[in-house]
């Protein structure tokens, strides 16, 4: 009545009769059409979602094996195209498929049968791709994951069973592992030859790149009671990424994640060990590539080997040696060995490890390495255990996945009143030089050289109780470890701390000037500034206040010209050998490291490669000497892609003629002030993985003190002594100026920085001169940042090695070369 009242109200009453009748009726057509239209929407959204989300195909594959015990192992298992394989896939394949179909109906699977060697049984492995809706993923993953239940739905499946399946595993694997997503597969069997190795490589290699979005699958076999040894001689693969082309290595025939040995993807050095141990007859090597990329791929081979029957043993004696089976390969997973130590009675023992190299990709521990009741796992430096008896046992333990080198460890024996004769003993057992006692440095790996110290006058008390040099005080590196001797040199709450240590008014930071002395006050956010000595001068002319903006892989001038020639500071391996206090380098490590000859007389000098056809060297190596002119070019030859000065004839070394020597002309002879020179080559030469340029900085580039940085060189070894044949290198640390400027009695100029290791031992020595000094820096491009110039003899403590600043001469460097 209302509505009716309401309607007679607001309608226009020419024929209120019609009115009074059409109204409620024409509403309910109304009514009716907007039901209708929302259930057809509520349908049509409902079977949207339901075809588009709820049923959505996601791809899940699973690797597995089942054991069948009714069969025995034939020889002809091993060859997929024998009547034998044929018939034996035939009727596993009737069991595999029927995995889907119990857990999964609407599955598809592509099961692909490998039969490994085994006793009295067949193990048929598989592997399974299913198209589930996602709403059904979660089941898939509990049904596969349920073994027993795997088992008894299949063999009851199996009615009048031809096959009796004993067990089923299967592993959830990585989709890019499916097959139907790719265009190339490749498939090969191998068998080890009794006393052969057998080679194998990627399709094409090493004339043309491995395909592209491809799947290889190598399956390597080896007698009964046979293990492989699997040998990558080269491998380089793209560039690692998450998603770029790698290879795989399983313990097993089938590429299931948990035995999985190695994840192997861009290059490795030539001595990088890439040895990796079955712990049965089989291995699989599968290689899965994406959609880009040209690369070569890998040569590898492979042999079978007896299997070890024990593992470890019982050593007896003053002293000897022991290493984790097959050192330095990889060891094989699944290994348990025990080594038990006895020495002379009345003596104690103590087992020294050299390298240790037990490390699991993401897992800190898995493999370890079990002595006096403590696990040693993972990557370390040289350390020692000591025992209080005359007995030790070492334990080494490796799981069934990831494996690494291992270790090479010394025992020796020694008496308990006085471990160390002459020397002091740390709490690790180590040895170390009386001298080293209390001296700020950190000689024992757990500090107990340096505890319960009386500091000198010449030493500052850390908060923690050490004692370190006064002039390590404020030299912006955290030398006591709790920051302490950086704390008093801290600045006023209202000032800046400029990075060379100097504090200034906060309102002055970002003004415009450089009120810090080295521009720190004004470097920040990538903004276009007025341009300063200390800011990025853009080819535009514009400038950028970012620190180090230059080859940083970041766009930080309109013009990208920060990024333009940038094709230096890269060296092509992925991984170098792994040598711990070594320091041997291996072939294309520094590829910018050049060896200036002079005729009859050999080595000379080092220099770096700075572009195809320029050298950076020291102007000092170019001297009047002895009435010979080095400054003559045509006395020199360059040697570049050189490791190893016995080998010059070596394929990667190519040699050049010099053009022309251009010396600082302020060089000075004297104080070596301005000691720099370039060198043009007489033809450019050919960039490869053994030769590339190092980035050459910009003069307002910063190297913060304390950065840790790298020499190399084939100088003396020890003070006054020869040369080396291979190229050595040492890592090193940059020193505030002033700290040394103290050391070296105001040697130092503003065209000098010291960089070395106070404690002594690391430094660059006579015939390093003239070579790189060189910096990792953004994008882990390395840019040199020193040329090896003088120092107060070689590797002394408080005596650290000087070298040119690159920066203040860079633009000197550019005037001559136009580099
Ligand atoms: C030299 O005579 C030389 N410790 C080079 C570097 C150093 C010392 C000497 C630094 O070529």
């Amino acid at each position: 009545m209302n509505n009716l009242e309401e309607g007679v109200e607001f309608l226009p009453a020419m024929n209120s009769k019609k009115m009074e009748k059409r109204g409620p009726k024409r509403r309910v057509v109304v009514a009716v059409v907007i039901l209708v239209f929302l259930l057809v929407s509520l349908v049509v959204g409902l079977l949207v979602w339901h075809f588009k989300y709820r049923n959505a195909a996601v791809r899940k594959v699973f690797n597995g094996h089942l054991r069948v015990l009714n069969w025995d192992f034939l020889d002809a298992y091993e060859n997929s195209s024998s009547p034998e394989f044929i018939m034996l896939a035939k009727k596993v394949k009737i069991a595999w498929p029927l995995l889907p179909l119990i857990v999964e109906p609407s599955c598809v699977s592509h099961p692909i049968p490998a039969f490994p060697r085994s006793e009295g049984s067949v193990i048929a492995y598989y592997w399974s791709e299913f198209l589930v809706p996602k709403y059904r993923e979660e089941s898939l993953d509990q049904a596969m994951a349920n073994k027993q239940s795997l088992v008894q739905k299949l063999n009851t499946r199996l009615r009048n069973p031809v096959l009796k399946v004993e067990s089923v595993v299967a592993f959830p694997a990585d989709p890019s592992i499916a097959y139907s997503s790719r265009d190339n597969i490749c498939m090969f069997a191998l068998h080890a030859k009794e006393g052969e190795i057998t080679t194998f490589t990627t399709p094409g290699f090493p004339n043309s790149p491995y395909p592209n979005n491809a799947l290889c699958y190598w399956t390597l076999r080896a007698d009964a009671n046979s293990i492989i040894s699997l040998t990558f001689k080269t491998l380089e693969l793209e560039p690692c990424t998450d998603d770029s082309d790698y290879v795989k290595v399983y313990n097993s025939l089938s590429p299931v994640e948990p035995q999985a040995l190695v994840r192997l993807c861009g290059n490795y050095a030539p001595s990088y060990n890439l040895t990796f141990l079955s712990s049965q007859n089989v291995m699989l090597v599968t290689l899965v590539t994406n959609k880009e990329g040209r690369f070569p791929g890998f040569k590898a081979e492979f042999f079978q080997l007896p299997k070890m029957k024990v593992c470890g043993g019982v050593l007896k004696g003053e002293r000897g040696t022991f290493t984790t089976p097959y050192y330095p390969a990889h060891y094989p997973p699944a290994m348990d060995c025990v080594w038990n130590i006895e020495v002379p009675s009345r003596k104690n023992v103590k087992v020294r490890f050299n390298m240790f190299f037990v490390l699991e990709p993401g897992i800190p521990v898995s493999s370890c390495v079990q002595l006096c009741g403590t696990l040693y796992c993972g990557e370390r430096s040289q350390f020692v255990v000591a025992s209080t008896t005359n007995k030790i046992e070492v334990r080494f333990h490796s799981d069934q996945s990831y494996t690494d080198t291992g270790f090479s460890a010394e025992y020796l024996s020694y008496d308990s009143s006085d471990p160390c004769p002459g020397q002091f003993t740390c709490n690790t057992g180590r040895c170390i030089d009386r001298s080293m006692r209390c001296d700020g440095w950190l000689d024992c790996v757990d500090g107990s050289d340096e505890r319960s110290c009386t500091c000198t006058d010449q030493q500052f008390k850390c908060q923690n109780g050490w004692c370190k040099p006064k002039f390590w005080v404020c030299d912006n590196v955290n030398d006591c470890g709790d920051n302490s001797d950086e704390l008093q040199c801290s600045c006023a709450t209202d000032s800046f701390k400029c990075d060379n240590g100097k504090c200034v008014p906060s309102a002055r930071k970002c003004d415009g000037k450089d009120d810090c002395g080295d521009g720190s006050d004004e470097a920040g956010l990538q903004t276009t500034v007025s341009c300063k000595e200390y800011t990025y001068k853009c080819r535009s002319g514009h400038c950028v206040s970012k620190q180090n903006p230059e080859c940083d892989g970041e766009q930080d001038c309109e013009d990208n010209s920060d990024e333009d020639n940038c094709n230096c500071g890269i060296r092509s391996y992925t991984k170098m050998s792994r040598i711990v206090g070594g320091q041997n380098s291996d072939g294309g490590e520094w590829p910018w490291q050049v060896s200036l000859h002079v005729k009859s007389q050999g080595h000379i000098c080092g220099a770096s490669l700075v572009s195809e056809s320029w050298l950076v060297s020291a102007a000092h190596c170019f001297q009047q000497m002895q009435g010979t002119s080095y400054s003559d070019a045509s006395l020199w030859t360059a040697y570049l892609g050189l490791t190893d000065q016995s080998d010059r004839s070596n394929a990667n070394v190519q040699t050049r003629k010099i053009k022309r020597i251009i010396s600082h002309p302020y060089f000075n002879d004297y104080t070596y002030d301005y000691d720099i020179a370039v060198m043009e080559l007489q033809s450019p030469v050919t960039f490869s993985s053994f030769v590339q340029p190092i980035c050459l900085p910009d003069a307002t580039h910063v190297f913060p003190v304390g950065k840790d940085l790298w020499v190399t060189g084939w100088g003396a070894t020890t003070e006054g002594g020869s040369g080396s044949s291979i190229l050595q290198k040492a890592e090193i640390r940059l020193i505030n100026q002033t700290v040394c400027n103290q050391l070296l009695t105001d040697q130092l100029t503003p065209r000098m920085m010291c960089v070395g290791i106070l404690t002594g031992g690391v430094d660059a020595c006579q015939g390093d001169s003239g070579g790189p000094l060189v910096s990792v820096e953004a994008s882990s491009r390395m840019f040199l940042a020193g040329v090896v110039s003088w120092g107060e003899g070689c590797a002394q403590r408080n005596k650290p090695g000087v070298y040119s600043r690159v920066t203040s001469l860079r633009d000197w460097i550019q005037q001559q070369t136009g580099l």
